[in-house]
């Protein structure tokens, strides 16, 4: 653990606290959905039944932790007639529609693929989707349009691998060209599910090289369960910084595959090192605009509860980061000191910064523990009490 002194560790953790203070963490409206595995959806009493009340539960979720000012739609699940006006009724609550997710995996049509089904009719409808998407970011304000494709094949021969490439090309353009000067399309990719032999946009390099073609507009956006075990993530994120094609995370925590598990669960150093090459690469500057997103459901814990927990998992990875002593660092890089440069480097890792985060708050007015907070608050009765009939939000639904 890092030894400071009393006088060292305030100045450390003031210029800290300065920089924790304008981190932006996006909760996602289905996290506060309910949701499950294919085997069992196990309800939870109090579950939002309309959009406005996702976004209810996300303005606790800020109003405790401070930093989740934003909510990310998913289109139909957040399906609404008026788009500026559900924008105002975010405003009204505290907080901002942020990312729109768009959705081409959901109706039959899409069984064999959406934007790359070999069907053209079935590509258009998909199209309609995206650009539809953009329509909404239009009218609530949102920057980012995320796009996930769960298209593939099951076995090989299904289908024409290479011609499934030009199709994904050619909506992503059509969807480029619609967008308006100050938004972004986020591309983002997932190794397998639901195809299980070939996935159209499997991995990081495939998403990079449609965002290079397409444009500045356009970036990658890396969901942390969407690898390979073992896969170097820290390695991405610093690849994807350099070359400025970083656009957001999706972040959670696997065990196994896309698990959708509060991040930092399983493993909080791996986040610990995806947040240093954030920092290290510039990517926490404001003017980096890398969207912090988080994309879990909670299958067995309470909802609002399990977002305040992975908030406050981002951020207490992201003091860790910013605590690496970086000339110390690259002066034990320097002269080769592997040692050295691994104790700087896990001595950040290993500092306590509950501590930190507890004074960052008490400064920013809010209680030092956002989840004791909450639950003292009485919102979680409140909520089983008055959210009764009705049909509740589920995941895709
Ligand atoms: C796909 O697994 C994904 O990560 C995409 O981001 C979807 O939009 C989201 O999950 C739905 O939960
Ligand atoms: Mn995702
Ligand atoms: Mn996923």
């Amino acid at each position: 653990m890092r030894d400071l002194d009393e006088e060292t560790a305030m100045g450390v953790s003031t210029g800290i606290n300065q920089r924790l203070r304008t981190q932006r963490i996006e909760t996602p409206s289905w996290a506060y959905g309910n949701s499950g595995t294919r085997f069992k959806v196990f309800a939870q009493p109090g579950v939002p039944r309309t959009v406005e009340e996702k976004i209810d539960d996300a303005a606790q979720v800020h109003a405790f932790t401070g930093v989740a000012p934003s909510i990310a739609l998913h289109i139909p699940w957040d399906k609404v007639d008026d788009y500026s006006g559900l924008a105002k009724y975010a405003e009204s609550a505290g907080l901002r529609i942020g990312t729109i997710n768009s959705n081409v995996f959901q109706d039959d049509d899409y069984k064999l693929g959406s934007v790359t089904n070999p069907d053209p009719r079935i590509r258009a409808k998909a199209l309609d989707h995206l650009l539809e998407c953009v329509d909404i970011m239009d009218a609530t304000g949102s920057r980012d349009l995320k796009l996930w494709f769960s298209d593939g094949t099951n076995y090989p021969g299904q289908d024409d691998i290479r011609a499934r490439q030009d199709r994904l090309a050619e909506a992503l353009a059509a969807v480029y060209r619609r967008l308006g000067p100050h938004q972004r399309m986020l591309l983002e990719y997932k190794l397998f599910e639901p195809a299980f032999y070939t996935t159209d946009v499997p991995d990081w390099g495939t998403a990079y090289a449609h965002c290079v073609e397409l444009g500045e507009q356009a970036q990658v956006c890396v969901d942390t369960g969407h690898h390979a075990p073992g896969t170097n993530i820290e390695f991405i994120v610093a690849f994807l910084l350099r070359a400025g094609k970083l656009g957001a995370f999706d972040f959670n925590s696997r065990f196994y595959a896309d698990d959708d598990l509060m991040v930092g669960a399983a493993d909080p150093f791996q986040l610990f090192r995806i947040m240093y090459e954030v920092v290290r690469g510039g990517g926490y500057e404001a003017d980096a605009g890398i969207a912090f997103m988080l994309d879990q459901c909670h299958n067995i814990e309470p909802k609002i509860p399990g977002q305040i927990r992975s908030v406050c998992n981002v951020q207490e990875a992201t003091a860790k980061a910013l605590l690496v002593d970086s000339e110390a660092l690259a002066a034990a890089q320097r002269t080769g000191d592997v040692i050295a440069a691994n104790d700087v480097f896990m001595d950040a890792y290993k500092t306590d910064v509950r501590p930190i985060l507890a004074e960052l708050r008490t400064e920013m007015g809010l209680e030092e523990d956002p989840l004791a907070a909450y639950q003292r608050s009485g919102y979680a009765e409140r909520i089983v009490a008055e959210r009764v009939g009705g049909h509740q939000a589920g995941w895709g639904a």
